[in-house]
């Protein structure tokens, strides 16, 4: 009978020189820079985000105690420029969230709403001084911020938003609610998008303001190691200080935040998927059943092959979504393609990832199971993949099919 030394063995004989989970060498084309940084991520999760996600996720805690290594490596508010922030390009955004996703979804989100949704409204619209007293607590992770635009009677259209703001004298009085917000029980500040007489605005609502209430959403069975909560405004006075003065009036400016973190998804997803296949390979190869290694049948082998393929084309979308980027020449729609495809790659990954481990792929020891539950809600989040193929669709007929 063989053992799994001999088909190691015959494997070895077998063995290319291609990296399994680059197999086209996207890490090749990148920058020295662009490279630092990713190893600099990969270590950060391999010390600090590895040892302690399985723990935070099964307590459904979210691991705050990371937020000032995150600061310390440059990853919040990663691609501003000035105010603390570390001005990176669009693929070391991209490779901050791949890393920081092969850990878990949850830590990259934290990140993805601090900087994209948070820091980069501030930056792109807010007052100099609304960025001179927000952003470089917020690169430090001294402040820590939420994004609020979903509210509970339905989030893919946002143009539907019930949450309204009044002027009265100086100030505007918020009221209404927000729900399924990423970071708002942990959050000192929350941009929140109301309607107004004048059309939909931005406004930073800070923690302490009377009548916010941010309470936490429990119970989820998806990125349980993320904060996630609802925002209540009841007669919340915002003063004029803290309206974002350069949105336009409408859904264009909390659209522009949608499109910098889905893009950072692209990336981040990539990395789930990778975590689920890197352990498989593993996993297949000293399963011994029937008399060999699950790797030596076929069947797996196919299942396996179909992975790789799905990963290296969501690699090399996202690198060339990136480059587009840093070109300034990319379009929402390319982004909503990238995000659609490559959530639904990892998120049919991980589940096949889950099958393929048998009766360990329910248990935590193993990745594939959190990484399925948490992409449950990365191809949800920053719209539905119904949301993104009927913008695709738009696109290609200019037809509102919504
Ligand atoms: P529509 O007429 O299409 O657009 C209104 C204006 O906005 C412009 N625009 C965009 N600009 C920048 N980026 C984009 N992605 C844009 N999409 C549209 C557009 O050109 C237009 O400008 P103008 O000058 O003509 O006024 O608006 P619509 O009401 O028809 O909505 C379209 C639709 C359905 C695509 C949009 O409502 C949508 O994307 N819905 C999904 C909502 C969504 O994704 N919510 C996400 C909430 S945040 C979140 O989930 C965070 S999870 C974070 C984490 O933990 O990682
Ligand atoms: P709905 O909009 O009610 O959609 C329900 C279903 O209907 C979906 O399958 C959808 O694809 C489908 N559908 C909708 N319209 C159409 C149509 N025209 N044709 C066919 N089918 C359609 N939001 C924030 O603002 N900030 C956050 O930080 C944030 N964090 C989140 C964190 C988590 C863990 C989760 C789960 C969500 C978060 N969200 C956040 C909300 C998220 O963006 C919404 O859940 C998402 O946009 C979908 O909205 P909904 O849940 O109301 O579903």
């Amino acid at each position: 009978m063989s053992t799994a030394a001999d088909f190691a063995a015959t494997r070895k004989g077998a063995r290319t020189h291609l990296d399994a989970l680059d197999l086209y060498g996207v890490r090749a084309s990148l920058s020295d820079e662009e490279r630092m940084v990713q190893d600099s991520v990969a270590r950060f999760v391999d010390d600090r985000v590895l040892p302690v996600i399985r723990k935070h996720f099964e307590e459904h805690s979210f691991p705050r105690d990371l937020v000032p290594g995150l600061a310390e490596l440059g990853l919040l508010g990663s691609s501003l420029e000035g105010y603390g922030c570390a001005g990176m390009n669009a693929v070391s955004y991209g490779l901050i969230c791949q890393e920081l996703e092969r850990g878990d979804s949850g830590i990259r989100s934290f990140v993805s709403v601090q900087s994209s949704l948070c820091m980069y409204p501030i930056h792109a619209y807010g007052s100099d001084e609304q960025k001179e007293r927000f952003l470089p607590r917020m690169a430090t992770g001294e402040l820590i911020g939420c994004f609020g635009l979903t509210e509970p009677h339905g989030g893919s259209d946002p143009g539907n938003m019930k949450t309204h703001a009044k002027r009265r004298g100086r100030d505007w009085v918020l009221n209404g609610s927000k729900m399924w917000i990423t970071n708002a029980p942990i959050a000192d500040l929350a941009i929140v998008w109301a309607r107004t007489d004048e059309g939909i605005r931005g406004f930073i609502v800070e923690k302490g303001m009377r009548g916010l209430a941010a309470p936490e959403i429990e119970r989820k069975f998806s990125l349980r190691a993320s904060a996630t909560g609802a925002l209540y405004f009841e007669d919340v006075v915002v003063p004029e200080a803290n309206v974002l003065p350069g949105t336009t009036i409408g859904l264009k400016a909390p659209l522009s935040c949608l499109t910098q973190a889905r893009y950072g998804i692209t990336w981040g997803v990539i990395g789930a998927a990778q975590a689920c296949l890197a352990q498989l390979l593993d996993y297949t190869q000293t399963r011994i059943l029937f008399g060999r290694p699950l790797a030596a049948n076929q069947a797996i082998q196919i299942r396996l092959a179909e992975m790789a393929r799905g990963i290296t084309g969501a690699q090399l979308l996202a690198l060339q979504l990136g480059r587009l980027k840093d070109q300034g020449r990319m379009h929402p729609t390319q982004v909503s393609l990238a995000k659609w495809n490559n959530c639904r790659i990892a998120l049919d990954i991980a589940r096949d990832a889950r099958d393929m481990l048998g009766g360990s792929g329910i248990s935590a020891e193993y990745v594939p199971i959190r990484h399925a539950l948490n992409l449950e809600s990365v191809i949800t989040y920053e719209g539905t993949e119904t949301i993104h193929q009927l913008t695709i669709g738009r696109e290609l007929t200019g037809i509102n099919a919504f």
